[in-house]
C-alpha cells in the first residue's frame, strides 16, 4: 500500500496533468475518418435575406480535407447541422490527394478552380448554418448512410462555432 507521500504524489501528478489539459489550445481539428472539416463560413457575407429571397447563398460554406495519401470520393458522407435537418448527403466528387473543397450551401458545378480550391455544391434554396452556433459540436461530419439526426452516431470530424459573425470564416 502506497505511502501518504507516494499518494500526495500521485494526486499532484494528476492535478498537473489536468491543468496541462486545460491550458491545451481551444480546439484542433480531428477526424477519425479520411475526411476533416477544417473551416467554417455559417453567415455569409452581407444580407441573407433581400426582398423577401435569400440571397448568397454560396457565401456559406465548410471546407473538408481529404488526408488521406490518395483520392477520395466524398460521395454519401453525411454533413448533420446538430440544431436542424438539413443533412443531405454530399454527391459524387473525387477530392485529390491532401485537396481541400469549400462545401457551398446553394447551386453550382462542381469543380476545382484556377487557384486551385475545389468547390462542392449542396443545392438547398436557403441558408442552413446556424449563425448563431446554439450547439456544440454546431456540425457533424458522418460517414456514409448515417442518419441525420443531430446525435454523434456515425460522426468522424466536427466543428463548434458559437455566433457567427458576418462573412467570417472560422476554424474548426
Ligand atoms: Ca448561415
Ligand atoms: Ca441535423
Amino acid at each position: 500500500m502506497p505511502g501518504p507521500l507516494l499518494r500526495a504524489a500521485a494526486v499532484a501528478a494528476a492535478a498537473a496533468a489536468v491543468l496541462s489539459l486545460l491550458s491545451a489550445p481551444a480546439q484542433a481539428a480531428s477526424t477519425t475518418g479520411a475526411l476533416m472539416l477544417t473551416q467554417v463560413r455559417p453567415n455569409a457575407d452581407g444580407a441573407d435575406v433581400k426582398n423577401g429571397r435569400q440571397v448568397n447563398l454560396n457565401g456559406e460554406f465548410f471546407v473538408i480535407k481529404n488526408v488521406t495519401s490518395r483520392p477520395v470520393n466524398v460521395r454519401g458522407y453525411v454533413p448533420d447541422i446538430t440544431s436542424n435537418g438539413y443533412g443531405r448527403a454530399l454527391p459524387s466528387y473525387t477530392l485529390p490527394a491532401g485537396a481541400s473543397a469549400q462545401v457551398h450551401t446553394g447551386s453550382g458545378t462542381n469543380r476545382r478552380d484556377s487557384n486551385g480550391v475545389h468547390h462542392i455544391y449542396r443545392g438547398y434554396a436557403r441558408h442552413v448554418l446556424n449563425n448563431d452556433g446554439p450547439k456544440n459540436p454546431d456540425l457533424r461530419l458522418k460517414k456514409p448512410g448515417s442518419s441525420d439526426n443531430n446525435t454523434s452516431s456515425g460522426s468522424i470530424t466536427s466543428c463548434n462555432w458559437g455566433r457567427a459573425a458576418d462573412g467570417r470564416t472560422y476554424r474548426c
